[in-house]
């Protein structure tokens, strides 16, 4: 192969942020991971995510950005810290946007359920959509090999039958990962008459979109409504996989309608990958609390403990999967319950 077979290099621009910042914030997640691993089974959501929270927070400002957390704890989960608004970083490089879910599935750690995640992303400053304004989004999730051909505003049966057809297969085939809960019902009846199956997930549709948009995870699509800050960390997540997001913003009551409308919210409105993460240089790390589809959870010895973890960065498209074990005795500041 000839020199100009290779592909160009990447145009970086001296402000981005640098690329090795996606294996310091695995040490966060790690660290949010091994908090709340703790708390694993012990039916207390809150203490796994203050505990979370906590760690996450004694290491981010070690990590070399400049960072302004626009999609922190606070509002939804009554955290301490970790705010919107609130600087993290030891403050070099470019302005950056930092979202954070310390414990994505607060519930799935308390009852040791599967899938709870620490997560995080990082983009450039300005990039990310304030979820301020409507708690839930509708979403669908799909990956890259059926991404074109999916559109939120058509028929439930429509999106199945071109996922299926994108996929050489038929709607039986195709998996649908959804949240269990009441409001799901109508969506679920007109999945579950085109033959497509279903996987349901109590709580954590950050897992449950990256499932949808990765390969080999027997899931094909995400579908349904959930948590608006945990569609803009999916969005992170899709940047750097492939494949598409495409959500609505969707007010719980009339009283939250209106102020969306107030703020001048366009709620019909579909807000895709790029609306919800803009531009191309997408940080995101989550690290498994429990076992999960996607990831394993955090193991502890008696002088160690293991994590897993997913790294990605949407410039190059590379994922990483990251193993880690942690020496216990060096790391007691934010690997003991109390
Ligand atoms: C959603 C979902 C999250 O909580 O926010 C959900 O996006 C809350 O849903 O992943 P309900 O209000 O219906 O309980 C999670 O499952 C976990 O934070
Ligand atoms: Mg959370
Ligand atoms: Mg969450």
């Amino acid at each position: 192969m000839t020199e100009h077979h290779l592909p160009a290099p990447l145009e970086v621009s001296p402000e981005a942020p640098d690329r090795n910042l996606a294996l310091e914030l695995v040490r966060v997640t790690e660290a949010g991971a091994m908090a709340s691993g703790r708390w694993v089974g012990r039916g207390d959501k809150n203490g796994a995510d203050g505990a979370a929270v906590k760690a996450m927070r004694s290491l981010i400002h070690t990590v070399s950005m400049n960072g302004v957390v626009v999609i922190g704890e606070g509002e939804k989960d009554n955290a301490p810290m970790l705010y919107n608004g609130e600087r993290v970083g030891d403050g070099t490089g470019a302005e950056c946007d930092v979202a954070v879910d310390p414990v994505d599935g607060t519930t799935l750690t308390a009852k040791g359920m599967a899938n709870a995640v620490s997560v995080m992303a990082v983009a450039e400053r300005g990039s990310m959509f304030d979820p301020s304004a409507v708690f839930y989004m509708e979403k669908l999730v799909t990956g890259p090999e059926a991404a074109e051909f999916v559109d939120i505003t058509a028929p439930v049966d429509v999106n199945i039958r071109r996922v299926a057809k994108a996929k050489n297969s038929s709607p039986e085939d195709v998996t649908v990962v959804i949240l269990d809960r009441p409001r799901h019902e109508k969506i679920v009846k007109e999945i579950r008459e085109t033959g497509a199956r279903i996987k349901f997930i109590s709580d954590g549709d950050v897992a449950g979109a990256i499932m949808a948009a990765r390969e080999g995870t027997g899931v094909d699509l995400l579908m349904g409504i959930g948590g608006t800050p945990e569609g803009i960390i999916a969005a992170c997540a899709i940047k750097c996989l492939g494949g598409t997001i495409q959500t609505r913003l969707w007010p719980k009551d009339d009283a939250e309608r209106e102020r969306a409308l107030d703020a001048g919210h366009d709620l019909d409105r579909v807000l895709s990958t790029d609306d919800l993460v803009r531009g191309d240089n997408v940080f995101f790390v989550a690290t498994g609390i429990t076992d999960g589809d996607l990831l394993r959870g955090v193991r502890y010895r008696a002088e160690t403990a293991t994590t897993q973890s997913l790294v990605m960065r949407s410039k190059s498209g590379t994922i990483r999967q990251i193993d880690s074990t942690h020496r216990l005795s060096k790391l007691r500041a934010y690997a003991s319950v109390d």
